[in-house]
């Protein structure tokens, strides 16, 4: 019999990856899903089976981390080997839109599965993971982050993930349960959330290139992440439920960027080259130069000659609408005792992920194009 496990945020980025890769080795996986009026499990699709087909491996459930009843009900009935705790309310600009919401999804959602899995007597069956997020840093108190930097949160949500975090430490000592935190840094991909700041610039500079938008307007450029792929960040997760001993990790790569920097390396991917100047809300984003053996390569010769146009033209520009009330302008994580104890290694580069980013959104901002054209005939043709 293969191992059960159970995703929370199984439609997620990291829940649809995860999933994945469990099945892959052999997991029988159930995700919790929550309602919602139109499908939303594009990212899971592909792992789909009909509920008609005998000993499948991806097992959905209808659920909510702020339904205590529903989740008991679902962990008693999965009797699951390992829990990812991935459900929450991920955006940290929203979560001041929606402070309480996230505190009882973010925060309480996680004693709720805790103390399911303790009255359920599953305590030393049921391993868990929590996604605990460098957001905790916030104001960082040293750099680089490590597990014994002290947290400083900066946002509804690195509040409420605050909580989840010591709510899972307690559970750990006060009931001698596997629960660990994987302290995870900023982590993207081809399936990232659109209005996270990695996919909307990969998206709009996919846009722009193919003229179907002019300008993208960002928030705080200056602000500077520790960005690695959820591929990577996935297999860390699992490597810390595979651990006889629960505890706490930081999983980074170690390597800083500026937003603005992560804007021109997204560009320059399909060859064009952009200059920032200006300061504030007054700075802005030109086009400068085009390498067209680059720009014909990832994305075509099609589109060049409305792109030529638009040298000297302004495709960046600052709206403070975007800016957080309280920001977090630096991460940079040491995830030494990841590599020393887990053996985790990241294999992308930044570069590799926006490589991965720009040719998902070129494709996909290609084919919206020739929708939007009436080019159904033409797809369907060639799919
Ligand atoms: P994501 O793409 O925003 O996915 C969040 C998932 O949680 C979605 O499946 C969402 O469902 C589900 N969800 C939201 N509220 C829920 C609720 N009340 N009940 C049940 N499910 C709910 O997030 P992600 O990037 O995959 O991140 C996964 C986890 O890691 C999150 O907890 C996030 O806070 C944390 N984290 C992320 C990063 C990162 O850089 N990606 C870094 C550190 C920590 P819908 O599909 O219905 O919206
Ligand atoms: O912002 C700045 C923004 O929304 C990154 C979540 O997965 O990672 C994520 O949280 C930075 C911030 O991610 C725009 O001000 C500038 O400084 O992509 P983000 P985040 O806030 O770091 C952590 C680890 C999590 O745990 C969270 O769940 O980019 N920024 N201009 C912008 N951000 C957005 N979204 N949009 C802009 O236009």
């Amino acid at each position: 019999m293969g191992k059960v496990a159970l995703i929370t945020g199984i439609t997620g980025q990291d829940g649809a990856y995860l999933a994945e890769y469990l099945i892959k080795k052999g997991y029988t996986v159930h995700g919790i899903k929550r309602h919602s009026s139109m499908f939303n499990t594009d990212r899971i699709d592909h792992l789909y089976q009909d509920p008609h087909i005998e000993n499948r491996n991806l097992i959905l459930h209808y659920g909510d981390l702020t339904d205590s009843m529903n989740l008991t009900h679902i962990i008693g009935e999965t009797q699951p080997d390992e829990i990812y705790n991935l459900a929450a309310m991920s955006h940290v600009k929203v979560s001041f839109d929606t402070p309480e919401y996230t505190a009882n999804a973010d925060g309480i959602g996680v004693l709720r599965i805790l103390e399911a899995v303790r009255l359920l007597n599953l305590t030393s069956k049921t391993r868990i993971y929590q996604a605990s997020t460098s957001e905790l840093y916030g104001l960082v108190q040293e750099v680089p982050q490590k597990e014994t930097t002290p947290f400083y949160p900066r946002s509804p949500y690195a509040v409420a993930k605050l909580y989840g975090y010591w709510i899972t430490v307690n559970y750990r000592e006060a009931y001698g349960m596997h629960a660990s935190n994987g302290i995870l840094f900023n982590h993207e991909s081809p399936l990232r959330g659109e209005t996270f700041v990695t996919r909307k610039v990969t998206r709009a500079v996919s846009r722009i290139a193919l003229g179907m938008q002019q300008k993208v307007y960002m928030g705080n450029l200056s602000a500077q992440r520790d960005w690695g792929h959820a591929k990577d960040y996935i297999r860390a997760m699992y490597a810390i439920l595979q651990q006889d001993e629960p505890s706490d990790y930081v999983i980074a790569t170690g390597i800083t960027t500026t937003i603005r920097d992560f804007v021109k390396m997204s560009f320059s991917e399909i060859g064009l080259q952009v200059d920032f100047k200006g300061e504030g809300v007054n700075e802005v984003a030109v086009i400068n130069f085009i390498d067209e053996n680059v720009f014909i390569e990832k994305v075509g010769e099609t589109y060049l000659e409305s792109l030529q146009k638009r040298i000297g033209q302004e495709v960046v520009g600052v709206d403070p609408a975007y800016f957080r009330p309280t920001e977090v302008e630096l991460l940079i994580g040491d995830p030494t005792k990841a590599r020393e104890r887990l053996g985790w290694i990241p294999k992308y580069s930044l570069e590799a992920l926006v490589e991965d980013m720009m040719a998902s959104d070129v494709k996909e901002m290609k084919k919206e194009s020739y929708l939007k054209e009436g080019g159904y005939k033409i797809l369907n043709y060639f799919e």
